[in-house]
Formats: structure tokens, C-alpha cells, sequence
């Protein structure tokens, strides 16, 4: 008999989230390397209202295919009632949840997870929900929380913790877990031999993001690309554009975001090809980069092409304006390598207000002082600087710093790991005025362009 699974994406419990272009990606190639195993996918998100019945209000969309979530106000987790902030669900009331959930066909399987760690909140609360309906479905986590904090993923209540890329637990998924033959197990070492994530589960998206790429050559030492993905494999531009073709056929998208960690490096043997191919074939789309773009590979040529071939939403990672912390924070970028490429996409077209700027805040050891000036000299530059608050990760190069300057006791638990509470600096006081004060200086400096 064919096997029935059901793959649920959780609520966000925290301070602030905000929909920029996020869609459950790895949950929706799951779905489609499962497919195509003949197993029969149900997929229900609980951050999007068109899911649910009962009419739940959807916040409005901005062009391009970003916008806010529904949601309510909720307590604070014991261990955070010290800040004084308010903290959030993001997501479809648990009462429609509960009401679609207990109205789907019986399922073998169920499988979720998320991707910060300190959303592990929602993802338990969702599956003691989902334990409750179903007590005998057995239910799977995997995804980046699972990846980066498996012991701690395993007190969730979940039946199977399996971290890392999907493709290294289908046997299991298929084989062990539902008693089905692996029909199809993508070759591990080549990202084009992936199926299509399974798009066409989402209701009505207004935008889908396109993988390209896994891993980052570069070892910053703040960022887990490189316990995620060790190596660093790209996908062939030609069959990227394909994907993208099929979306603009069979979902009539027109926008799409990119989440790769180092998208614009080796520009000649993709990016290029790439948007070159983009340009040829005449399809007017839309393409975004919330993530950080490799700033040492924007010449005049890559620029130009990206202005040409549709890239509307553009995010520099420059970090920081201290040239020997940039050097020891992976030597990605330097001040002069920054300020050309400035130039260059600024004669490509783009304007400053529509060129992002990354500033990491709050780093330990950081001087608070540090991020002015880095905000300051992107200001003056006439470019748009963003403030991407530090997240402290397990098994990073900064983990054992962030240990020793915390004001939180970090390894105990993945609420601590959270960037709005700028859990690198040491002193509550300390972080809560300078983030304020560098929060409104960064306001200004967007209305001053
Ligand atoms: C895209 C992205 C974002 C997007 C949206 C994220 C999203 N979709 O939820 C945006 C731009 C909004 C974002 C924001 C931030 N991000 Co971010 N982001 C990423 C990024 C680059 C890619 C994630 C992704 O979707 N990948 C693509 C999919 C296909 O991969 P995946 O989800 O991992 O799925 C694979 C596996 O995990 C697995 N899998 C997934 N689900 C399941 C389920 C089962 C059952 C199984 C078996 C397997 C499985 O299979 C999939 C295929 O292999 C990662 C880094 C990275 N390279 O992964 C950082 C990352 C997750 N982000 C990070 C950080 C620090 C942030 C910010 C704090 C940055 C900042 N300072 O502002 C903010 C926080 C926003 C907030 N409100 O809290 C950190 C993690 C921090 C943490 N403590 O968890 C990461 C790891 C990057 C880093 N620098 O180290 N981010």
C-alpha cells in the first residue's frame, strides 16, 4: 500500500521575525526527494495562513515577495523574563492548526524541524501538539537546530533526530522509518542530481528561493556554513535557469530569492554564465539576495550583469570597517575592495538606498564603538548599512570566546543563542543602550540617503 507522510513547518517564537523572502526550503526538498520514493507528501505551514481554514487575516505582501507574519503576543521562557521585550508566535493560531491537523487522512510518518536554534520553541510546542493527535505516528526532526544542537533536539519529543543534509537520511526515512524500498537516493556529491523542491505544496507564493550552491570556501569565524556543509558544491548555471524557467511556467513567479552563503565567488565559472544566461533568454525576473554577497567579486562587469539580468534586492557582507578585524574574521573583504565595488554598482545603476549593507554587532570583545564607526563609514559612502546582530553558535570559532564574555550562560540552553538579545556582550545594560542607540543612529542614517 502507498505511504502517506505528513511535514508540518513550525511557528517562530521570538522577539522579532519578519518574513524576507523565507520559505521551509529544506522541508520542501524532503518532500520532493520523498515523492519520489512513491510516498505519497501532505504538507501544512504553520507560518502561512492560506493553509488554514477560518478566514485567519493575511498581512499584506510587498512586491518581491516579502512581508510580515500573523502574530500574537506570548509569554516570555522562564529563562528570559529577565529582558524586557516583548516575545512573539509567528504563525497561525494554535486552534487552527489543531483543527486542520485533526481533519488530515491518517499518516505513517510525520516530519519537521527548523532553522535557528533558539526557534526550538515552536518547533516543541508543535510536536507536543502533533504527539497529542497522533500518540502512535512516529515523528522525525532534521534541519539546521537539529544539525547544530542534536542533543538538545533529542529532549523535543521527537521519535528520530536526524541532523544534517536530507539526502544522508532517506535511507533511513524510507527504508527504516516507513518499510519502503529506496527507489531513488540522489548522488551525494552532486547538487544537480537533486529533485525541485516540491513548490507546488505552497499555497499562491508570491516568491520561491533557488539553491545554487552548499558550503563556503571561506571560515569566518562567526558563521556555521562549514558545520552545515564542509565543502563547498555548486550546481551547473544552466540547470539553475532551468529550475527557474520551470517556476516561471508552472507557478508564474517571477520572483526569487537566493540563500547561498558565497554566491558571487569564482564569478567567471557561475555567477557570469548565470546571469548571462538570464539575460539571454528574456525572462524579466526578479532576483533577490537577503543573504550577504561576496563583495570582492563586484567589478564592473558582475555588476553591470547583475543590474542587467533583474537583482533588485542586494546584501554586502562587509561586517565590519576595522581593516585588522577584518582580517581576522576570514580576511573575506578589505576596505579597498569594498569601496570599489561600491563604485561599480553604483555605475551599473543601483542606487545607495537599494545597495545593503551588513555590520556585525556585537561579536565578543567588540567594542560597541567599533559598529558606530562601521555604520558611520558605510553612511558615508552613501550606502545603506543593516545591523546583523551577532548569533553565537555551537561549534563555531567564536563559540568558546562568546562562552567566557556571555552575560548568559550559553551551552545550557538555544534561547541564549538569540541575536536580538546581543548575548556576545557581556553587560545587560550595556547591550540594551548601545543597541539602542546604534538601532536609532541606523534609522537615521537610512532616512539620511
Ligand atoms: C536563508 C538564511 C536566512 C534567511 C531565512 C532563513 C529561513 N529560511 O528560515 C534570513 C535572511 C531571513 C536569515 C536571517 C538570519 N539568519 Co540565517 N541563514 C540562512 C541560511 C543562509 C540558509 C538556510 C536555508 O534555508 N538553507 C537552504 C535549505 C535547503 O537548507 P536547510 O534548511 O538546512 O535544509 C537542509 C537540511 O537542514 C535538511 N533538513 C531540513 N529540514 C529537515 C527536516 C527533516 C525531517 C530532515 C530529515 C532533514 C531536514 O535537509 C535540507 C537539505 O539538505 C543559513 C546558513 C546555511 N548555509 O544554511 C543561515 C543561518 C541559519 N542563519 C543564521 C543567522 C545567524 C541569522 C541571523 C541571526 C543573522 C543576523 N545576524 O541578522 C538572522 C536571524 C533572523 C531572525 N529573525 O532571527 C545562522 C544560524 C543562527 C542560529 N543560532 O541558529 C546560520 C546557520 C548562518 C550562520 N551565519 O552561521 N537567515
Amino acid at each position: 500500500m502507498r505511504k502517506r507522510v505528513l511535514i508540518v513547518n513550525p511557528w517562530i517564537y521570538d522577539f522579532a521575525a519578519y518574513d524576507y523572502w523565507l520559505k521551509p526550503m529544506g522541508l520542501l526538498y524532503l518532500a520532493s526527494l520523498l515523492r519520489k520514493n512513491g510516498i505519497e507528501v501532505l504538507f501544512l505551514d504553520c507560518l502561512d495562513p492560506a493553509f488554514f481554514d477560518g478566514n485567519p487575516r493575511r498581512p499584506s505582501r510587498k512586491p518581491g515577495g516579502h512581508g510580515h507574519f500573523i502574530k500574537e503576543p506570548i509569554d516570555l521562557p522562564a529563562c528570559l523574563t529577565s529582558v524586557n521585550r516583548p516575545y512573539h508566535r509567528y504563525g497561525v493560531p494554535p486552534a487552527l492548526v489543531r483543527e486542520k491537523l485533526a481533519h488530515l487522512p491518517p499518516c505513517d510518518l510525520i516530519l519537521t524541524g527548523t532553522t535557528m536554534t533558539y526557534w526550538y520553541p515552536g518547533l516543541w510546542e508543535l510536536i507536543k501538539l502533533l504527539r497529542e493527535l497522533f500518540p502512535s505516528t512516529p515523528i522525525v526532526m532534521g534541519g539546521i537546530y537539529a544539525t547544530l544542537c542534536p542533543d538538545h533536539a533529542r529532549k523535543s519529543g521527537a521519535d528520530f533526530v536526524l541532523p544534517g543534509p536530507v539526502e544522508n537520511n532517506l535511507s533511513f526515512i524510507v527504508k527504516d522509518a516507513l518499510g519502503m524500498p529506496l527507489i531513488y537516493a540522489p548522488d551525494l556529491f552532486s547538487l544537480d542530481d537533486l529533485p525541485y523542491p516540491a513548490y507546488d505544496l505552497l499555497v499562491d507564493p508570491d516568491q520561491v528561493p533557488i539553491l545554487t550552491s552548499r558550503g563556503c570556501p571561506f571560515h569566518c569565524p562567526y558563521c556555521a556554513s562549514r558545520l552545515l556543509y564542509p565543502g563547498f558544491t555548486r550546481r551547473n548555471p544552466d540547470l539553475v535557469i532551468d529550475e527557474i524557467e520551470w517556476w516561471v511556467e508552472n507557478l508564474n513567479l517571477r520572483n526569487f530569492s537566493f540563500y547561498d552563503d558565497a554566491f558571487l565567488l569564482e564569478a567567471d565559472s557561475f555567477a557570469v554564465p548565470f546571469f548571462r544566461e538570464i539575460i539571454k533568454r528574456e525572462l524579466h525576473i526578479n532576483l533577490h539576495f537577503p543573504n550577504g554577497l561576496h563583495v570582492r567579486a563586484i567589478n564592473s562587469q558582475t555588476a553591470l550583469l547583475m543590474r542587467q539580468a533583474g537583482v533588485m534586492t542586494l546584501r554586502l557582507g562587509l561586517e565590519t570597517e576595522d581593516e585588522v578585524k577584518q582580517r581576522t574574521w576570514g580576511g573575506k573583504v578589505f576596505k579597498e575592495e569594498f569601496e570599489a565595488a561600491v563604485s561599480y554598482l553604483k555605475e551599473a545603476g543601483y542606487e545607495g538606498r537599494e545597495i545593503g549593507v551588513y555590520i556585525l554587532c556585537g561579536v565578543p570583545n567588540q567594542a560597541p564603538e567599533e559598529v558606530l564607526s562601521s555604520l558611520q563609514y558605510v553612511k558615508k559612502l552613501g550606502v545603506r548599512p543593516i545591523l546583523a546582530e551577532y548569533s553565537p553558535i555551537p561549534g563555531t570559532l567564536f563559540w568558546s570566546e562568546a562562552l567566557k564574555t556571555s552575560r548568559f550562560p550559553l551551552s545550557e540552553e538555544p534561547l541564549f543563542h538569540n541575536n536580538s538579545l546581543l548575548p556576545g556582550w557581556s553587560s545587560l545594560e550595556k547591550a540594551e543602550d548601545v543597541f539602542r542607540r546604534i538601532k536609532s543612529l541606523a534609522k537615521k542614517d537610512i532616512e539620511n540617503i
